[in-house]
């Protein structure tokens, strides 16, 4: 029996949350909200304890594992660092699987991934730490996906197409196949990917082009 601290209470957090209830292997032991006023209030049946604050004596008093609750649209600050601290606290990463989802067999899921319902991830994948593969979102054979990478719903990439770290690919976004994107990049929503995206970068329409810098205001 795993016993898993649930870091935010959002929106993210309730679709993580229902999918971990149908693990009868996995028990909630705690959400943690950075949001003072939500301390002591519910969320799904769950009492919200408090702050990240509370990691450490939640490790003590047993918990073993944890599971990022926060949702990142580009920016992943803020998940890698609440990961850090759990970790740090000496919780494990918790992978969230849902079992409405197909992952093949040989397919390598890091730790504390987290595959939503309707998921497609296809043979020899390999994804690496903290990946949201959100509702929907579909990595064909092959796919290389860097840490903390989001996969937003409905997103889908073909064969052998490899993602860099922190990058986040918009809800419903096509990627052909082989195709590069780089650490960091932003593929909006929609969009469709016909060429490799530089790291850092923002893209955006059919197809894809990068968005330019914004004008600084006159
Ligand atoms: O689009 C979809 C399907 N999902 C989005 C997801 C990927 O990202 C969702 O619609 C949201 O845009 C976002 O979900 P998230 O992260 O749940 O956002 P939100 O509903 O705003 O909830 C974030 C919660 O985390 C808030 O209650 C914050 O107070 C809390 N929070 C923020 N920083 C934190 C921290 N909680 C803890 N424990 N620690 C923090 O550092």
């Amino acid at each position: 029996m795993k016993t898993a601290v649930v870091i935010g209470a959002g929106g993210h957090a309730k679709a993580l949350i229902e999918t971990l209830r149908t693990d009868a292997s996995v028990r909630i032991a705690a959400v943690l909200d950075a949001d003072p006023k939500r301390r002591g209030t519910d969320f799904m049946g769950l009492e919200i304890l408090g702050g990240d604050d509370l990691l450490e004596e939640l490790a003590a008093q047993g918990a073993d594992s944890f599971v990022v609750g926060l949702g990142s649209i580009g920016n992943t600050t803020v998940r890698r660092k609440v990961w850090d601290r759990a970790e740090a606290a000496g919780l494990e990463p918790l992978a969230v699987i849902s079992p409405a989802a197909w992952v093949s067999q040989s397919a390598e899921i890091g730790p504390g991934c987290q595959i939503l319902p309707g998921v497609v991830v296809m043979p020899d994948c390999r994804l690496g730490r903290g990946v949201i593969v959100n509702t929907g979102a579909q990595a064909d054979h092959d796919c290389t996906i860097g840490d903390f990478c989001h996969l937003a719903p409905g997103a889908v990439l073909s064969g052998n197409v490899t993602v860099g770290a922190d990058a986040h690919l918009g809800v419903g976004c096509r990627v052909l196949q082989g195709m590069v994107i780089g650490s960091h990049a932003l593929v909006g929503a929609g969009a469709v990917v016909v060429q490799d995206v530089n790291p850092r970068t923002v893209v955006m329409g059919v197809p894809a082009r990068e968005k330019p810098p914004k004008e600084p205001r006159t």
